[in-house]
């Protein structure tokens, strides 16, 4: 290669770099194009997790670009000098430029120690919430392939169950009781904390704040089998006032329906109320989700398909179709069946 062509082909590397990394920090800096994305933070948690998460990615650019520059100069200088005549003796024993290796070796572990010492001293300050005002709490179950979610209280009337969806009070810290009851999960919602697996057998506490209103994505975030990627859920911040309302509206149980639809309700029962709970009728079962106020909440099947009556129809005709392997069989209903179980379904708000 000549050196022409060598400087052709580093300005082509580093022009490329450049826009790589521009591509990667414009997209998942972008709320909308990536949910996940664990460098746009809300809550005294993740805003320092987000702080030294930069501070850990520059430092490591910055490295690369030293490391990548101080090789294409020791390459230009080889290919400057030309090859060495066959035979002749290469002088390796302590070459004019040792004396790099030492200053590189002690500036590495400089930067290594400090980031270190401010990973320690991060992990240990959001380990538990700021304040010592009393958390909210709640018991969030993993299952294959969905997150059972209840909200505790001093007052055992005020409890209540739903599923793949948290709703959080904005500016208060909410402490998340994490159970397992088939394999390991781990629960993670990128933009409010890091993961904490979920382990049958053990109980693991974490917790989330979040300070700006808004949803946020959540993600099992531990290979659970074949559902694994279709185990989402969402976490929804909204104003103390809205978030009362909230619990207040999930508390109340489904009163009993007008004769015309109770045909519907006692197909329900009888096809779903073994794996189902509605509170206020007899469909009592804990194998699914709590459907209580189905309509209320914004997905379905752990945040794989948008809950419109079109989807929730078409789930309950087939669930396998939408996430193969679940453990919500296709039930073989007929027509009527269907349509009484879709009609029944959508006066669940
Ligand atoms: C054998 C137990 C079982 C039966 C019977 C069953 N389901 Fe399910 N259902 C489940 C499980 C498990 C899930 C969670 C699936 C997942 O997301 O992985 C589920 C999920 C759902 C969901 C999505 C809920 C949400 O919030 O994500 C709806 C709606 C639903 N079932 C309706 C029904 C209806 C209607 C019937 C009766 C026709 C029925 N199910 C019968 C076990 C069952
Ligand atoms: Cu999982």
């Amino acid at each position: 290669m000549t050196r022409v062509h060598l400087a052709h082909r580093t300005r082509q590397i580093i022009v490329c770099s450049l826009a790589l990394l521009f591509a990667i920090i414009t997209d998942s800096t972008c709320d909308a194009a990536a949910p996940l994305s664990y460098l746009t933070a809300s809550g005294f948690r993740s805003r320092h997790i987000a702080a030294l998460t930069w501070a850990l990615m520059i430092v490591s650019i910055v490295v690369v670009i030293v490391i990548v520059a101080l090789l294409i100069e020791g390459l230009r200088r080889g290919f400057a000098r030309g090859p060495f005549p066959p035979g002749a003796q290469i002088p390796v024993a302590r070459p004019p430029g040792a004396s790099w290796i030492y200053v590189g070796v002690g500036l590495s572990t400089v930067v290594l120690f400090v980031m270190a010492t401010w990973t320690m001293i991060t992990l240990a300050h959001v380990a538990n919430p700021p304040r010592s005002d009393a958390p909210l709490r709640i018991e969030v179950t993993g299952h294959q392939w969905w997150w059972e979610v209840r909200y505790l209280s001093p007052d055992p009337s005020r409890e209540f169950s739903t599923a793949n969806e948290i709703h959080v009070p904005l500016g208060r810290a909410v402490e998340v009781d994490l159970r397992g009851v088939d394999v390991i999960h781990s629960f993670w919602v990128p933009a409010l904390m890091g993961k904490t697996d979920v382990i049958p057998g053990q109980e693991n506490r974490t917790w989330i704040e979040a300070d700006k209103p808004g949803v946020y994505r959540g993600q099992c975030g531990e290979y659970c089998g074949e559902q694994h990627a279709h185990m989402g859920f969402e976490v929804i911040a909204s104003s103390p006032d809205e978030f009362e309302k909230w619990w207040n509206a999930q508390l109340a149980g489904q009163p009993s329906l007008l004769p015309a639809l109770s045909d519907a309700q006692n197909t329900f029962i009888a096809k779903c109320g073994l794996c189902h709970t509605v509170r206020g009728t007899r469909a009592g079962g804990h194998l699914g989700p709590d459907l209580t106020h189905l309509t209320s909440r914004r997905s379905i099947g752990a945040a794989a398909l948008p809950n419109t009556q079109g989807y929730r129809s078409a789930w309950v005709a087939d669930p396998q179709h939408v996430k193969p392997g679940n453990y919500m069989p296709r039930l073989e209903l007929s027509g009527p069946e269907l349509n009484a179980i879709s009609v029944y379904l959508d006066t669940l708000s």
